[in-house]
């Protein structure tokens, strides 16, 4: 009861974002739920009466999760009204599940999850149900327990799907007519490894393209590098396209192609796809390291203060939000994609030449 009622006096909700809408990645929710525009929940009144939230993050692994992290921390800001505890869960589930256990003990207001891997959940969220705090999902998902209130995210599968529909009308652009492709694959059982593998896949199934290898780089640089060197000792002269399932991973399989001798980007023997187009990334499509990168939109802050903000207030607020993201690519000959997404519907979305304008302006 103190939850509400101390936030139903105090809360004050402000509209904002627009101020900040400049760069393409900024995120417009869109997707089963109110669209609207996120703004930043702001308590005022009592001043003491701030809204304590509990946080358990993924980690510190990638540049889009640093940007991840940044977003959340700005939004749920002392200014905005907020107390936020913050836990850095180091990839470790276990950590992760304890973190989320220390805040049901210190009965915070809300507990808000970027979840390590999709399953092994209903337990402690059946916890958090039964102590009566809402629980909030941003960017990766929970599969198997819905006991939360809201979600944020992406959809990972659609992510896969788009870059392989890119590939399959780029190969033809160029006149490519076998793809012998490598993956390097995100954290083993999390959603976006499971999305962007299926999706892609799907498209490789469809268009009779050889998957030679597809092993796990867990979204570091290190981890992309590690794989990439072996994949150069095992499958040299055997293989033209990597597909690294973030940047972090893809300036790491660069760093391992370039010691090995094999050259890769628009002008290379070797197409290199990427997801999460960072500032990074976006800096390598520029320079034509990275021929397409498949952005992630890593900025849910704002959009999880509004959900808590209108908790709050008493009001509904959707299941699920999906983010809006831009596909990028290095040159300009193609324009668009056209591809079955994951809900079945045939879309076509268009592609983003990357410029300076372009990479100035990403997350
Ligand atoms: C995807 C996110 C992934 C990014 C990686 O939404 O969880 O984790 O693609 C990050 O960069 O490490």
């Amino acid at each position: 009861m103190k939850k509400f009622l101390a936030l139903a006096l105090s809360l004050v909700m402000a509209v904002s974002l627009a101020a900040c809408g400049t760069s393409p990645s900024t995120p417009a929710a869109s997707g089963s739920g109110s669209a609207g525009s996120a703004g930043s929940a702001a308590a005022s009144g009592s001043g003491d009466q701030l809204i304590t939230v509990g946080f358990a993050q993924v980690g510190h692994e990638s540049d889009w999760r640093t940007a991840s992290t940044k977003s959340v921390q700005e939004a749920f800001s002392k200014d905005n009204g907020f107390d936020l505890q913050f836990v850095d869960c180091d990839n470790d589930s276990a950590a992760q599940l304890e973190a989320v256990r220390n805040f049901i003990e210190q009965d915070v207001d809300y507990i808000v999850i970027d979840p390590i891997v999709s399953t092994g959940w209903d337990t402690v969220l059946t916890e958090a149900d039964d102590a009566g705090i809402p629980v909030i999902v941003i960017d990766r998902t929970i599969d198997d327990s819905d006991k939360y209130i809201s979600w944020v995210g992406s959809e990972f599968t659609n992510e896969g799907l788009a870059a392989g529909a890119w590939l399959k009308d780029y190969a033809a652009l160029k006149g490519i007519s076998e793809l012998n492709i490598l993956v390097i694959e995100g954290t083993t059982g999390s959603s976006a490894q499971i999305g962007r593998t299926n999706g892609f896949k799907k498209l490789a199934d469809e268009n009779g393209w050889k998957i030679i290898d597809s092993q796990s780089g867990d979204f570091t640089q290190e981890g992309g590098q590690k794989v990439m060197e072996s994949y150069c000792k095992s499958y040299a002269g055997q293989f033209n396209v990597v597909v690294c399932q973030n940047d972090n991973e893809a300036f790491g399989a660069e760093d391992a192609m370039s010691a090995a001798g094999i050259s890769y980007g628009v002008d290379g023997d070797v197409i290199l796809i990427s997801f999460d187009a960072c500032t990074a990334g976006l800096t390598d499509v520029l320079a034509g390291k990275i021929n397409a990168d498949f952005q992630c939109n890593p900025l849910q802050g704002p959009f999880c203060a509004d959900i808590v903000a209108k908790l709050a207030a008493g009001d509904t607020v959707n299941k699920e939000t999906y983010m809006e993201e831009p596909w990028y690519v290095a040159e300009d000959a193609l324009t668009e994609i056209t591809y079955t997404n994951n809900a079945g519907n045939e879309v076509t979305e268009p592609l983003v030449h990357v410029t300076q304008d372009v990479v100035d302006a990403a997350y």
